[in-house]
Order: C-alpha cells, then sequence, then structure tokens
C-alpha cells in the first residue's frame, strides 16, 4: 500500500495552445483517484496548486512566451514538490503542460539533495524538452524543462541563480524520442543524459532500455521522478495533446513500462503532463493515462513479476 497525493497543476502557459488547464479536472473526471484506491493504495487529492504572482523577468530572449505566468507556476511548484518529497507520500502531479517539471523536478532534486540520496528521473516523452532559450525555435517553455533542471546556462531567473539543486544528467534517462531541435540535439548530447529513441525501442525492446537504468536507481538507494508526457504514446490511441508525432509507444509498450516500474518498487514521485482535454476523443485520452497510472500502481492480469528483473 503506498499513500498518494494528487497534486493539480493546471499549467497552459508553457505550451503552445491552450487546453492543458483542463487536464486535472480530466483525471479526476476519468476516476484517478478512485483507480489507485481501488488497487488498495491510500490516496488524497490535494486539490489544485495556485501560481505565484511574479513580475517582469529580465531576459534577452523576448521569444520566451508567457515567462512571468510559467516562472510563477514554477515557484509554486518547487516549493510544494519540496514539500511533498520530505513527506512519506508518494506524490503525482496532474497536469498541465511540461513545464510544470521544471517546479517539480527541480523540488524533488533539491529534497533528495538534502536526505543525501541521489535523483533519478525518467523521461516518456517524443520530446527531449532539453531546449534552452537560446536553441528554442518556438519560444514555448515546455520544450526546455529537462536543460532547466541539469542547470544549463541561458535561463532567465526563473527560481534563483544558480537552482536551489541541479539534476546530474548521469541520473537522467529519456526514452520514446522522435522529435529533437538542431541545436537541442548537441545540448542534449553533450549532457551525458541517457537518451533512447524509438528506434532504439524496435532494435532492443523496452526492457533492455529501462532495466539497466533502473538497476542503477537501486543500487545506488535512489529516487525516481517519473515525468511522462501524453505525446510518448502514439496518437491514434492517445489524440489529446498539443505536440503529436506519429511513431510513438504503442498501446502494449506503454503499459509494460509502467509494469516494470511497478516491479521495481524504486518511484518515488510522478508526473502526468500535456493531456489537453480540448483535443480529447470522448475522454479515451485521459482514460488511458489512469489505465497506464493504474499499471504503474500494480494493476496486472496475472500476479507475475518481470522475470530478469
Ligand atoms: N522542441 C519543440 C520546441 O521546443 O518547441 C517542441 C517541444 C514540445 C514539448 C512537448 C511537451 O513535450
Ligand atoms: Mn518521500
Ligand atoms: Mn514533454
Ligand atoms: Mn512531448
Amino acid at each position: 500500500m503506498t499513500n498518494i497525493h494528487l497534486l493539480g497543476a493546471p499549467i497552459e502557459e508553457g505550451a503552445g495552445r491552450r487546453g492543458c488547464i483542463m487536464g486535472p479536472a480530466a483525471y479526476r473526471t476519468a476516476g484517478l483517484a478512485e483507480e489507485l484506491a481501488s488497487l488498495g493504495h491510500e490516496v488524497a487529492d490535494l486539490g489544485d496548486a495556485q501560481r505565484d504572482e511574479v513580475g517582469t523577468l529580465e531576459t534577452e530572449h523576448s521569444h520566451l512566451k508567457l515567462l512571468p505566468q510559467v516562472a510563477g507556476w514554477v515557484r509554486s511548484l518547487h516549493r510544494h514538490a519540496y514539500e511533498l518529497a520530505k513527506q512519506d507520500v508518494l506524490p503525482i502531479y496532474l497536469g498541465g503542460d511540461h513545464a510544470l517539471s521544471m517546479g517539480t523536478v527541480t523540488g524533488h532534486v533539491a529534497a533528495a539533495a538534502e536526505m543525501g540520496r541521489p535523483q533519478f528521473v525518467l523521461w516518456l516523452d517524443a520530446h527531449s524538452d532539453f531546449n534552452v532559450p537560446a536553441s528554442s525555435p518556438s519560444g514555448n517553455i515546455h520544450g526546455m524543462p529537462v536543460a532547466f533542471a541539469c542547470g544549463l546556462d541561458g535561463f532567465p531567473d526563473m527560481l534563483g541563480k544558480p537552482l536551489p539543486a541541479q539534476l546530474d544528467p548521469q541520473n537522467l534517462c529519456l526514452i520514446g524520442l522522435r522529435s529533437v531541435d538542431g541545436m537541442e540535439r548537441d545540448l542534449l548530447q553533450a549532457s551525458g543524459a541517457h537518451a533512447y529513441d524509438m528506434r532504439a525501442i524496435d532494435e532492443h525492446g523496452l526492457a533492455k532500455l529501462l532495466l539497466p537504468f533502473l538497476d542503477r536507481v537501486a543500487q545506488a538507494n535512489g529516487l525516481l521522478h517519473v515525468s511522462l508526457d501524453v505525446d510518448f504514446i502514439e496518437p491514434d490511441i492517445a489524440p489529446a495533446v498539443g505536440t503529436t508525432v506519429p511513431g510513438g509507444a504503442t498501446f502494449r509498450e506503454a503499459h509494460h513500462i509502467m509494469e516494470m516500474l511497478h516491479d521495481s518498487g524504486l518511484v518515488t514521485s510522478l508526473d502526468l503532463v500535456e493531456l489537453n482535454p480540448f483535443l480529447d476523443d470522448r475522454g479515451r485520452t485521459a482514460r488511458l493515462m489512469v489505465d497506464l497510472t493504474a499499471s504503474l500502481f500494480g494493476r496486472r492480469v496475472l500476479d507475475r513479476r518481470t522475470q530478469s528483473y
């Protein structure tokens, strides 16, 4: 039994189109809390976080869209995540666009550093979200949270400079990539992060990519934050996202990752991001995300664990 705390993070200002503000409500409507409770977990819904008021921030990058609003969310979510990380609970952040992870990841990294434990991050996404302001073709801040959390240069002062703590790219694993911008790719490759595109899944299968990473987390007695972007999944089955890219994870691949994560027992926090209910088809994407979360929290067909773990 896990003590799960749900926190809504209805940010939409980091994305290029509106609608993610409705994400937390869609997860509630799709029955996330009830589903997790039916698996035997203790579930508390903390409601939605509020954005801080932030004035104009100094930056030479005038193409950054809605910067004060995004910074307001990042500051608020950082504080929430830092506090939740110090409690004996497993937080699930209900997004909201992916800029929310600038707050959640940095909050968990800061708390982990104080606890003397390494923080690992698994990033499941079609995109690497490793742009810095200067490399971003769009100015949409949801394309930048990984670079921000790793402490890359060139960001305005969204959360104090330097960051309270930085994510070590060696502790970062990205899976599902199929849309990475030119300069973003150079930054990602130079960082030392463990990055796997869809071709790697085709050639090796998910277990070969994921299990060695989970082993490293376990060996290091690490904490593991998972950030699940809806666009990780094939858009035919998960249409409710503004940044669809064909060739995503299949229904079974997505569930298999969640099942392996469950069996590992290592996950300590989770983001569900980029759900845009305005683009959904009778709630099917919201329901799929709830089902995937259920697999991560122990829903299974037979009582059997992944053999190689
Ligand atoms: N790389 C593109 C950009 O920076 O604009 C697209 C980013 C999309 C980010 C989505 C949420 O993962
Ligand atoms: Mn904890
Ligand atoms: Mn993303
Ligand atoms: Mn994405």
